[in-house]
């Protein structure tokens, strides 16, 4: 035991011939007892050493370059295995960092811990300026699900399975754990230690829906005339990838996906209505929402998108809603058949009662649905078939679309505004949680961290498109990619700037326009600096040569698409959120 760190008093005494574990080792050992194999953070007071004996004794540690960076990664590792991601950060500064992620998580309902060292708690709670001085448990707590902060070593156990119960059951999302400087060198009896530690049991109970409110939704959905499936990121999240298919199938109901919610059933399947987006919407009578909030991706269920007459007003459809949060419903519409359990049990429950006899939805609606589906996609067909010059975003996205098709497995990252925009609607996935992107949020910034995590949590090539100015928010992470060799082909869609590279200084001045970035900037060349691939790609077929080659090589490689700079729109699909417009509307 260090001289200057006493035990605190209810901590079990120890001699000195029984053997002691510390706050290090407890931290460690109840990680690994929940299963936790990878830790993302960065170094630094008071974690450094965490950081190390972690490693030494069989964690795999990533480390970053911004504790953001690593806070997303491990948010998205959470959505991609459904155990919780660990970010951890030093104190005040570097938690702040990772509290964006923290946040982000929290908002997309992906499980994540944000572990933080923290000051001294006589200090902080006195305000007498320690190092890194901050009350980060107060902090934290509006953003997250949980915070908790622990004092003794003995209590490590608890801490950590209270975080990962907070994180994974019920709605997922992000948890908060403090641990203070002074926690990790406590020193404890090792037996003790070991048999105060906590492997969670279930920590994701099933939770099954009411045979009521089963029948209910079955009812409504049954009596439709035009029903719709809505498949959200939730749906993706639960893992019951076959049931859903079959819920689909049985029914014969058409489907839309939302954005990570594509591959969840192949793009391409018959009953995707992905390309007929803004006609089901209105059209449809019944909607049955599968972990998919009505929020403003979905223009909160009702308005024009939906067919109500102005953009407040309801459009008239029913909803059946599946989620795991009972506050969810009606919160912004009417549902008329809320399903409040785990998509799993939920969509197992609606099977059980979709049987042969089970009416298909009327042809009318499906060839009405799928004409304009069906027109859409030929459409698409035809401007992805032309080759202007300069390469523009279809003529480039195109290549990234037939490279997907060959490579099904690959994890696709994706940000920014027209160059995330166009990626949704013409990249098809064909398997489930393999699109990641900007989510609830819409936020810039979680590039390459989650390209990281990507690659690591799955062991496969992963393509991240990014607009130049995305990429900007997390491009120093090109590093972390190097230092630890991942198969990441970063592509930046490089169009000068935000959504365009051609705005003007409305002021006549010399400095260019706030959108505007460095003309021609040669963003392959940092890729370079630390060893990896550089591509200057300026026609489809060199981005195609670029990225194919990424992938056999499996080598860090940073893709530079010169794209026309007078190619994307103001805030890509989304300009009419723009106050300007909005106001308009
Ligand atoms: O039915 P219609 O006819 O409407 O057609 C639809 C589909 O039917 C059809 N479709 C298809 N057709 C044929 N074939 C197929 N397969 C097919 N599939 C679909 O295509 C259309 C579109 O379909 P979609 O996408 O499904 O439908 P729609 O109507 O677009 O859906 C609505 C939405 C809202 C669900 C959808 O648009 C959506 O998910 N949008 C997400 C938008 C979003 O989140 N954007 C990111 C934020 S923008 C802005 O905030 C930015 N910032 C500010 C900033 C942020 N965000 N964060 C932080 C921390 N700081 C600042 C910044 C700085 S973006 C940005 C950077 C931008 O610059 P970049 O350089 O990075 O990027 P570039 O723009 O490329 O320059
Ligand atoms: P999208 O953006 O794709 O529409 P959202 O993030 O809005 O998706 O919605 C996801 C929803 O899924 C959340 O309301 C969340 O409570 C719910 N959810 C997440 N996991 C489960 C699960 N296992 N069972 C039921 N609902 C879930
Ligand atoms: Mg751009």
């Amino acid at each position: 035991m260090s001289a200057n760190l006493a035990p605190v008093a209810s901590v079990s005494p120890i001699t000195d011939e029984s053997p002691t574990t510390d706050g290090f080792n407890l931290v460690i050992d109840a990680l690994k007892l929940n299963g936790i194999k990878t830790i993302y953070g960065l170094p630094g007071i008071p974690i450094t050493d965490l950081t190390r004996k972690a490693q030494a004794q069989g964690l795999r540690v990533i480390s970053f370059r911004h504790e953001q960076n690593a806070g997303n990664a491990a948010a998205i590792a959470g959505f991609m295995t459904g155990q919780p991601g660990v970010c951890l950060t030093v104190s005040a500064p570097g938690f702040l960092n990772g509290l964006t992620a923290l946040a982000n998580a929290t908002t997309n309902c992906f499980p994540m811990i944000l572990i933080s060292g923290s000051s001294e708690r006589e200090i902080v709670d006195l305000q007498q300026g320690d190092y890194e001085e901050m009350d980060q448990v107060a902090v934290a707590k509006s953003l997250c699900k949980a915070a908790f902060r622990v004092l003794n070593a003995e209590d490590i156990g608890v801490g950590i399975a209270r975080a990962i119960r907070a994180a994974v059951s019920g709605r997922p999302g992000g948890v908060y754990l403090d641990l203070p400087a002074k926690l990790f060198s406590q020193a404890m009896d090792a037996a003790a230690g070991t048999a105060s530690l906590i492997k969670v049991v279930d920590p994701a109970p099933r939770q099954i829906p009411a045979p009521d409110a089963v029948q209910r939704a079955l009812d409504l959905l049954k009596g439709a005339k035009k029903p719709l499936i809505l498949l959200g990121k939730g749906a993706a999240y639960a893992r019951a990838d076959a049931d859903i298919r079959a819920l689909v199938e049985r029914s014969g109901i058409p489907y839309l996906p939302m954005s990570m919610a594509k591959g969840l059933l192949p793009d391409t399947h018959e009953l995707s209505a992905a390309a007929a987006r803004s006609y089901v919407l209105p059209e449809a009578d019944v909607v049955l929402l599968i972990g998919a909030r009505l929020n403003w991706l979905l223009s909160h269920g009702k308005g024009k998108t939906w067919g109500g007459k102005d953009h407040k007003a309801w459009g008239g459809q029913k909803f059946i809603q599946i989620d795991i949060s009972p506050t969810e419903m009606d919160s912004n519409v009417r549902i008329d058949a809320p399903l409040v359990g785990d998509i799993g049990s939920c969509v197992a429950a609606l099977l059980g009662g979709i049987d042969a006899q089970w009416p298909k939805p009327p042809a009318e609606w499906l060839n009405a649905v799928f004409d304009r589906r069906n027109k859409n996609v030929a459409k698409m067909g035809e401007t992805l078939a032309k080759d202007p010059k300069p390469m523009n975003f279809h003529s480039a996205l195109n290549v990234v679309r037939d490279i997907i098709k060959a490579n099904p497995d690959a994890m696709l990252v994706n940000e920014g505004a027209n160059a995330l925009d166009f990626t949704r609607s013409i990249v098809d996935m064909y398997k489930p949680r393999k699109r990641l992107d900007v989510g609830t949020w819409g936020v810039m910034g979680i590039g390459m961290g989650f390209a990281v995590a990507a690659a690591i949590e799955s062991g496969e090539p992963v393509i991240a498109i990014e607009g130049d100015s995305a990429f900007g928010f997390s491009g120093m992470e090109v590093e972390t990619i190097c230092r630890y060799n991942l198969p990441v082909c970063v592509v930046i869609m490089n169009n000068n700037g935000v959504y365009r590279g051609t705005d003007q200084n409305l002021s006549g001045g010399s400095d260019v326009a706030p959108t505007v970035f460095v003309k021609d900037a040669r963003y392959e060349k940092m890729m370079e600096a630390f060893g990896g691939v550089g591509v200057y790609a300026t026609t489809p077929a060199e981005l195609r040569k670029g990225i194919e080659e990424a992938i056999r090589s499996r080598k860090p490689t940073l893709i530079n698409a010169i794209i026309d700079e007078t190619a994307g729109t103001e805030s890509g699909r989304i300009t009419s959120l723009n106050p300007a417009a909005a106001a308009k509307k």
